[in-house]
């Protein structure tokens, strides 16, 4: 902040407000995750100056001669970290990146299978109030009532029955491990392109500690902004085939110049991804999420299919008879932070909720592990159990920070 601090101190105090509510708060969005020192420079460059209209090599503006070599790196370094044959490093968002897919693959009105996002789905999957609901025929799938869980025989079924030209695996809130493998088997039985948007476990598949989605899937979809640690952005895999298409709908079919400094510090992630530390740092997330879930079952919160195979747990606020809302909002009281998500088949609204989606990939970048998870489960029951009560709030919100002060945040401890 050492400049704006002078020329616009108003944004650098609230910037560093930002900074010390990171420090001292626990982070439990699954969604969220600390950029290291080197993926926060990459962004904040002047690359964020350059207008790069094109791909390496074919650029529609002169001057492109290191955005060239920037981008040709972060391309090289997806496609290795992935094992994918064909890396595009531009989309913005997700959200962009499944526009991409979609465009490049079927027409509006075109039929596509997706998971329901009352059900841990993504807007992007069909939502009816999304671009994807409305320009496509989606047709969802649910989980299973009693185990909670995607029942691949009902997947077949809805294939069977509707013929989508996609079927999009992948989801938001999903704590068990997607079976790409049988997706793509239905895929092909039903001569459907198979999808994987794997936003949320990118960084796990890239440590192994998920299936990856790459050699089953036709398209590959992801942020890189989750698990896998990287700055605000997205990435598209896919065979060689298909890599004409995805590349013309990603530019110039969705997006206009790209966001250099982004995929600078995409480049940047993908080498830090690549490195033997960030495969132990995926297995402690998934151990951490196992270790955080039981203590937290023990407490009296029930996990939505029983617990956890990835970085993420949705939890049941009914058990504590309360709703997702009101757990978030008395988390947030003392300085844990957390998102209410629907419970498969919930009985409140999306804005309401029965659930509380929680993660632990923020916190293990912290350094934290399965002796921390523990504490902080027992933190949440204790605020849950009395979710009124302000006394509660303030001792654990002053025990929390306390706690919280002492592990680093990368980007902020490390720069
Ligand atoms: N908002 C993201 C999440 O929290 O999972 C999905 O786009």
């Amino acid at each position: 902040m050492n400049v704006l601090s002078h020329r616009d101190p108003d944004v650098a105090a609230m910037i560093e407000d930002e900074e010390t509510r990171q420090v001292e708060t626990l982070e439990l969005i699954a969604s969220e995750n600390y950029a290291s020192a080197g993926v926060l420079e990459a962004t904040g460059s002047v690359l964020t100056n350059k207008y790069s209209e094109g791909y390496p090599g074919k650029r529609y503006y002169a001057g492109n001669q290191h955005a060239d070599r920037i981008e040709s790196l972060a391309i090289d370094r997806a496609r290795e970290l992935f094992g994918a044959e064909h890396a595009n490093v531009q989309p913005t968002s997700g959200a962009e990146a499944n526009m991409a897919a979609y465009l490049a693959f079927v027409n509006p009105g075109d039929t596509i299978m997706g998971m329901e996002l009352s059900q841990g789905g993504h807007l992007t999957h069909g939502s009816p109030v999304n671009f994807s609901g409305r320009f496509y025929n989606f047709v969802p799938y649910s989980v299973d009532r009693e185990t909670e869980t995607v029942d691949m025989d009902e997947v077949r079924r809805v294939a069977r029955e509707t013929k989508p030209k996609i079927i999009v695996s992948g989801a938001t809130a999903y704590p068990r491990t997607v079976d790409f493998d049988a997706f793509a088997d239905i895929a092909k039985e039903v001569g459907a392109l198979l999808m994987a948007d794997m936003s949320h476990i990118a960084g796990l598949v890239a440590g192994g500690a998920h299936p990856s989605p790459v050699p089953h899937a036709d398209i590959v979809t992801t942020t890189t902004h989750k698990t896998l640690r990287g700055p605000r952005g997205a990435l598209a895999l896919c065979k060689s085939d298909h890599a004409e298409a995805l590349d013309k709908a990603v530019f110039p079919g969705t997006q206009g110049g790209p966001h250099m400094h982004t995929i600078a510090a995409k480049a940047v992630a993908f080498g830090e991804a690549l490195s033997p530390e960030f495969k132990h740092y995926a297995r402690q997330v998934v151990e951490n999420a196992v270790a955080f879930g039981e203590a937290l079952q023990e407490g009296g919160l029930r996990l939505v299919s029983g617990g956890t195979d990835n970085h993420l747990l949705l939890a049941d606020c009914n058990t504590k008879g309360i709703s997702g809302l009101k757990a978030q909002n008395a988390l947030q009281g003392a300085g844990i932070i957390t998102n209410r998500n629907t419970i498969p088949y919930d009985e409140r609204s999306a804005y309401v909720t029965s659930g509380l989606r929680l993660g632990t990939a923020a916190l293990t970048s912290r350094q934290m592990g399965t002796d921390e998870m523990r504490r902080v489960a027992k933190w949440i029951n204790r605020v849950l159990d009395d979710p009124d009560g302000e006394g509660v709030r303030e001792t654990v919100r002053q025990e929390v920070a306390e706690f919280a002060r002492t592990y680093p945040v990368p980007g902020i401890s490390d720069r």
